[in-house]
Order: C-alpha cells, then structure tokens, then sequence
C-alpha cells in the first residue's frame, strides 16, 4: 500500500511534490505520463489534464496539484512539519508557495523552460531571443522581490525549512536547467539561498536524474 506521483521528473510541480515526500521520509512510485496530450484515464484523476497527481494506495483515492498534495500529506504524516506552526507564518508560507506557483512558474515555465528545455526535448531549436527577453525583462521583478524578501535567512519563513523554499526553489531548479540564472553580483541572496537548497538531498536527488537528461541538450 504505497504513495504514487504520476507525471515526469522535469515538472516543478512533481519536484516540488517528490522534495515534499523525500523531506518527509516517505516512499513512493513515480510513475511517468505523457501530458502531451494526456491519455484518456489521466484525465479522470486529473481534471485539468496537469501533472503531478498522487495516488494514495491505503484508500484507492487520488488528488490532483502540488499544492493539495502537499496539504493532504502534512495532515497524513504530520512529523517532520513541513509547514509553520504560527498562524501568520503559516500564511506567510502559503503566500510565497502561491507565489512560486502562479507567477513565478509561469515566466520561468513558459518563458525559459519551453522555449530553452522544451524545444530541444521536441527536436526543436532553442529559442535564446525569448529566454533572454525572459530574464532581462520579466524576471528582475521576480528576483527582487525574492531577493529582498530572503534577505540574509536561511529559509523563507520563521527560521525553518517549509513549503516556501521548496515552491520557490523547485522554480529555480527549471531555471537552471535552461542554463541562465539570476545575476548573482545582482541578487547575491537568491544565490545563496538557491544554493544550499538545491544541496539538500531531497533537491539533489532529484536535480541529479534530470540533469542527465537535460545536459544531452547541450545548452
Ligand atoms: N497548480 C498545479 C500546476 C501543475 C502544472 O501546471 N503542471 C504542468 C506541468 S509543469 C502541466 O501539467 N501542464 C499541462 C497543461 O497545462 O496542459 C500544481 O501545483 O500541480
């Protein structure tokens, strides 16, 4: 009676669902699905046809997105807490996880991991032009905003590794598969913030089997 995360390994959202369970101790399956398009019996645990789903075998039920993932298993498995104790930095927590999520994710989703990742994946030329008006016009909002906001903690959120870091540093990880970053000498904290989560052996574990896909893309 095991946990099962459909979807693929290169998603931010199944990292960030596969960091919650490492972080958390659990194990699980992940099984692999194709959302391009997404096969019929996909589309009825996932209604908006999006990975990750999990499936919790103990009772047959599945639950669509990350977010809800994450929520259900810190109900279900409450040790480690991977999220604040203390009401407001329980919701300080879910602002920067909805952060992460929404706008974050979709400049560095469809703005560098597409045209950059995704194109070449495709058999496609990667389109630098897009990536670059990405990072030099949309992001510096994002990275100031995160830069100032992490200061010089070493988590987001009341001294303590939570749901925050790792939605922000599951987006990090797509970015530094395109082979761009945010300008350290400009945004020194994110740098080092970025760093030392992506060392965590939840991140590590992860980054390093979809490095060996992304570096065969030569970018
Ligand atoms: N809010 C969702 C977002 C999931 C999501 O957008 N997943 C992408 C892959 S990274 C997807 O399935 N895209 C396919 C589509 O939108 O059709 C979550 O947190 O799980």
């Amino acid at each position: 009676m095991g946990l099962i995360v459909y979807g693929v390994a290169l998603s931010p959202f199944v990292r960030k669902t596969r960091v919650f369970l490492a972080e958390k101790g659990l194990d699980y399956t992940l099984e692999q699905v194709n959302i391009f398009p997404p096969p019929d019996w996909f589309k009825d645990i996932s209604p908006l046809g999006r990975i990750p789903v999990l499936k919790d075998e103990e009772t047959g039920a599945t639950l669509p997105d990350s977010s809800i993932i994450c929520a259900y298993l810190e109900r279900k498995y409450p040790e480690p807490a991977l999220y604040p104790k203390d009401n407001l930095d329980y919701a300080k927590a879910l602002w920067y996880e909805e952060y992460a999520d929404s706008e974050l994710a979709s400049n560095v989703g469809m703005g560098m991991f597409r045209p950059m990742v995704v194109n070449k994946l495709m058999g496609k030329e990667s389109d630098r032009a897009t990536a670059e008006k990405t990072l030099n016009e949309k992001l510096p909002r994002y990275f100031a905003y995160l830069d100032k906001e992490i200061g010089s903690k070493e988590f987001l959120v009341g001294d303590k590794f939570s749901i925050a870091d790792i939605a922000v540093a599951t987006q990090f990880a797509n970015l530094a598969h395109t082979g761009y970053r945010a300008d350290e000498a400009k945004y020194p904290n994110i740098a080092r913030y970025v760093k030392a989560l992506h060392a965590r052996p939840s991140f590590a574990a992860c980054i390093a089997e979809e490095s060996k896909f992304v570096s065969k893309l030569g970018l």
